[in-house]
């Protein structure tokens, strides 16, 4: 690994450490950034997103950022002095799929401004890859962090994209580069933003609101998954984790594995009588091409990756944040 002339992630001391992020008010960013600013300070943390909400406005700074236009963004860092960049603005794989063409847009140069900037201003930068970079040819179980990735997604491609530049960046400019490939992520408070992976939210309300629900992957379609805890655990250890201990720039993580027929048994345990049903759509011809688990003994071995909920304890927790909303 090489080492970076810029502000280190591994030591984010909260009077040297200033967090712009971008696409803030998406699924993890809405959950990310109370995250950070309880570590390091409100002030020290800038949210920045195309759309907003009351709660990012009255958490801390907010602007406006299309991350597409790289001189508001280089606006931002000058003027705020940020020392590193958590780049989350992305189109997801479903509304990728219905609208390449931004998703080339915003995923591809959202991406290059940030990695550009970083070098420039020597900035470290965290920014999520997706369990999307594999493809139909790629071994479906136990997916090692090296392997095929021919993704058949522009979501896909894009995020190929970035872990190469990434890792171009840090091998020619010394960039702090970090990345963790997400699995589906399951949370109940933001509404997750257009993946492929979104059943596993969706059931969970209409269980609670309906006592049913129309999945539209098949029954067993299964897919690496992992609580919104236990990413935001995994995204701040490895952002703080000294760069010494890291061996590569983008890790697998995961904390389970379940298809839809699976998540709704646990569901049924805990709401009698909830009955499902399958629709599939093109969604599930894009999960058939993802891997059915990953390996993720990289991470745990290098920065000491452990998840905390499995099934049973992640379906209870869906449950009780999401009764109330219900009852
Ligand atoms: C999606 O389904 O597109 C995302 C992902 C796995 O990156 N949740």
């Amino acid at each position: 690994m090489c080492t970076g002339r810029g502000a280190i992630l591994g030591d984010p001391s909260p009077s040297t450490t200033k967090y712009l992020v971008t696409g803030a008010c998406g699924q993890i960013g809405a959950e990310l950034v109370p995250f950070l600013r309880a570590k390091v300070g409100k002030d020290n943390v800038i949210a920045s997103d195309v759309k907003t909400s009351r709660s990012m406005l009255e958490g801390g700074p907010f602007a406006y950022l299309d991350v597409q236009d790289r001189d508001n963004m280089a606006r931002l860092i000058l003027e705020n002095g940020v020392t590193h960049v958590v780049h989350l603005a992305t189109l997801l794989s479903a509304v990728g799929e219905r609208n390449p063409a931004l998703a080339l847009k915003v995923n591809i140069h959202g991406c290059q401004n940030v990695l550009e900037l970083a070098a420039q201003h020597h900035l470290s930068v965290y920014a999520p890859s997706t369990i999307a970079v594999f493809g139909a040819n790629t071994p479906r179980h136990a997916t090692p962090d090296d392997t095929i990735m021919r993704p058949s997604t522009i979501y896909g491609i894009t995020k190929v994209h970035q872990e190469l530049l990434g890792q171009y960046y840090a091998d020619r400019h010394g960039l702090d580069y970090r990345s963790i490939r997400y699995p589906g992520i399951i949370s109940s408070k933001a509404a997750p933003g257009g993946g492929t992976t979104d059943y596993a939210v969706e059931i969970f309300h209409a269980a609670l609101a309906r006592g049913a629900y129309t999945c539209f992957l098949s029954g067993d379609a299964e897919l690496p998954m992992m609580h919104m805890a236990d990413c935001l655990d995994a995204t701040y250890a490895l952002m703080t984790a000294p760069r010494e201990a890291l061996t590569r720039t983008t890790y697998n993580v995961t904390a389970l594995s379940f298809t839809p027929a699976q998540l709704a048994e646990a569901i049924a345990r805990a709401v009698p009588g909830f009955a499902i049903d399958y629709r599939p759509d093109f969604r599930d011809d894009i999960a058939r091409t993802w891997p059915a688990s990953i390996d993720d003994s990289a991470a745990r071995r290098d920065w000491g990756w452990r998840h905390r909920l499995g099934l049973d304890e992640l379906v209870a927790s869906m449950l009780n944040a999401l009764r109330p909303q219900y009852e």
